[in-house]
This record gives structure tokens, C-alpha cells and sequence, in this order.
């Protein structure tokens, strides 16, 4: 299996919470061959503090700090902060936690003094003891718009301010037009050597379609010569967290694991399922990819190393295909 024998590193798209599971999978296999490319696109400026929520739940994550149950955040946190923002201030429906603060005044500080989000990441990454490389989509600024029935909402309004309630009507990534993919992305997507290239279980609409609306990106997967694999972020047609399902039936697309196989289109060489959606496979390999059917709902940390092994063996029993 890859990072065990094998020398290519491995390229990982990343989102929030349900992607950075199957992220730490990755890392505890591979850690020094893996590029984790994480979206930017829900980042934003809260109270004055530059905010990048996906990539603090892949740091956190990844160094053994995120709370277990939201997934986002910090473990064992404490919330004085935003105790005493109530008494003072407004805008207190975005949780910052006492401990989760220093992560965001740090990264606001260095990025006012010049400094690149892919420098600070790097440097917190390095403090957090993490050998990965977690890299941004990009240093440019791309913000996700959700346009909705009750207009246009910066991501976090409407995933945190309005709970997701409002309809989807599309989805836009402000920015993306003129970002630069940041070096690491770059240079992981357009490595010779590269071994597979993974579309975490993140929301495809949400988490992961803002690296691919990034120029290069989907041209880097196609052209490759790493096998790109995606793994289902339904199973059995429902989420595990998150809007996906809903956003889904807002957008007119049936909610299963074909449609977000649907949604990637010919970017994918495989496709992983749950076992309990063995009856996609067919339609699947109709399509044109290999599948693999196994269990992909990762409650403990065996679950996200298993999986991670899966995609792994998946990606090198393509290339040996291909090379057959
Ligand atoms: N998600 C929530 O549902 N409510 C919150 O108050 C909240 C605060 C928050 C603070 C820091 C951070 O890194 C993430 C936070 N998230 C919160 C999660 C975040 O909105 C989502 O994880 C991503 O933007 C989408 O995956």
C-alpha cells in the first residue's frame, strides 16, 4: 500500500469536518507523504479577526485537539469570551471559544504583519506538531456565497446566522476567477510522482467544488497520473452531518451517491460507496469507474485508518491496472 512501500506522495481535497476524519485517516498512514488542500472558501472576518474554519478543524484534527463531537473547535474548551461578548456586544452567534481564540488573533496578527495564509499554516501546523501538509486552496481571497431565497449570504451566515435554513438556489465562490492555487496545492496536483489524489467525504457543493472552481484544478486531476478517488459523503442516501442532503433537494439533484458521483463527473477514476449503497455500484461501473463498497461511516479513529487504507489500496490497484 501506498506510504508504507510506496514513494508518491498522496494528495488529499479536504473540507470541514466530515473530510478532515477521513484526513487524520490519511495522516496516521502516511503523514509525511501527505498534501491535505483545504478549502478557504467559508473563511471570513468576524469581530475583526480573520476566521479560516476548515483549516482550523484539519489543524485541530489533526494534532488531537478538535472536540469530539462538533468536529470543529477545540476539545475541553471554555467559553468566557463569549460569555462576557454577550453582556458587551452582538454578534455573538459564532462560538469562539477561549482556548480557539488564540488560533485566530495569531493568524490575524501574522496575516496583517504580510504574512501568507500558507506560511501561517505552515508555522501552526509545525507548532501543533503535525507532519502533513496542510496547505490552503489558496493565499487569494475566495469567499463562498450562498444565494438563497432570502438573498445573497456569506457562508457563514448562512450555515451558522441562519442554521442552513434558508433555500439554496445556487452556489458562488466569489473570487475564484482570480485566485492562484497556493504552492503547495500547486505543487502536490502537478507532482510527477504523485500516487492518488483523494476528494474527501466533505459537502461537494460546499467544501469541495470551491477547490475545483480554482483555475488549474480540475485540468491538474485530468491530467495526472495519480488515480482520483472520491469517497461518498451519504450513505444510504443520507448525511452524516451537515446540509448536504438538503441542499441537494434545493439544488434538484436526488440525494444519493450517485449524484455526487454524478456531480465530480469524469474528474473521477473511482468511487467509494458504503456497503450498504452496494446497489450504486452497478450504475457506477456503468459510468466508466471503479468502485469499492465498504464501510465509510468513521466513528472512531480504526474507522478513519481503515478507510484511509481502503482508498489507499483502491488508488494503487488502479494505477496497477493501468500500468497492467
Ligand atoms: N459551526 C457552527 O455551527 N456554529 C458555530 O458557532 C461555529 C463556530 C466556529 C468557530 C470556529 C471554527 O473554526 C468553526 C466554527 N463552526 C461553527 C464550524 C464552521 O462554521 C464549519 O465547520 C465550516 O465553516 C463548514 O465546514
Amino acid at each position: 500500500m501506498m506510504g508504507r512501500n510506496g514513494k508518491g506522495r498522496i494528495l488529499a481535497l479536504c473540507g470541514g469536518v466530515g473530510g478532515a476524519k477521513l484526513a487524520l485517516g490519511l495522516a496516521q498512514i502516511a503523514s509525511e507523504l501527505l498534501t491535505v488542500a483545504v478549502n478557504t472558501g467559508d473563511d471570513f472576518t468576524h469581530l475583526g479577526l480573520h476566521i479560516s474554519p476548515d483549516l482550523d478543524t484539519v489543524l485541530y484534527t489533526l494534532a488531537g485537539l478538535a472536540d469530539p463531537l462538533k468536529g470543529w473547535g477545540r476539545a475541553k474548551e471554555t467559553w468566557n469570551f463569549m460569555a462576557a461578548l454577550k453582556q458587551v456586544g452582538d454578534e455573538d452567534w459564532f462560538q469562539l471559544g477561549d482556548m480557539d481564540l488564540a488560533l485566530h488573533v495569531e493568524r490575524t496578527r501574522r496575516l496583517s504583519s504580510g504574512e501568507t495564509l500558507s506560511a501561517i499554516t505552515r508555522i501552526f501546523s509545525k507548532k501543533l506538531g503535525i507532519i502533513a501538509d496542510i496547505v490552503p486552496m489558496s493565499d487569494d481571497p475566495v469567499r463562498t456565497q450562498v444565494v438563497t431565497d432570502k438573498g445573497i449570504l456569506p457562508f457563514q451566515h448562512y450555515f451558522v446566522r441562519e442554521r442552513c435554513s434558508p433555500q439554496v438556489k445556487s452556489i458562488v465562490f466569489a473570487g475564484a476567477e482570480k485566485a492562484a492555487l497556493s504552492e503547495g496545492f500547486s505543487a502536490a496536483l502537478n507532482d510527477p510522482d504523485l500516487a492518488a489524489i483523494i476528494i474527501c467525504p466533505s459537502n461537494p457543493y460546499l467544501s469541495i467544488d470551491p477547490l475545483l472552481s480554482l483555475s488549474g484544478v480540475k485540468e491538474g486531476l485530468a491530467g495526472s497520473p495519480a488515480p482520483v478517488i472520491a469517497v461518498s459523503p451519504l450513505i444510504h442516501g443520507q448525511a452524516i452531518k451537515g446540509p448536504t442532503v438538503k441542499i441537494m433537494a434545493e439544488l434538484e439533484v436526488s440525494p444519493n451517491a450517485l449524484s455526487i458521483a454524478r456531480h465530480y463527473g469524469d474528474l473521477l477514476d473511482g468511487f467509494v460507496v458504503d456497503d450498504k449503497d452496494e446497489d450504486v455500484l452497478a450504475p457506477l461501473n456503468a459510468m466508466g469507474l471503479e468502485t469499492r463498497a465498504v464501510s465509510i461511516h468513521m466513528q472512531s479513529l480504526d474507522d478513519r485508518i481503515a478507510l484511509a487504507s481502503c482508498v489507499l489500496d483502491f488508488a494503487n490497484d488502479i494505477r496497477i491496472s493501468r500500468n497492467a
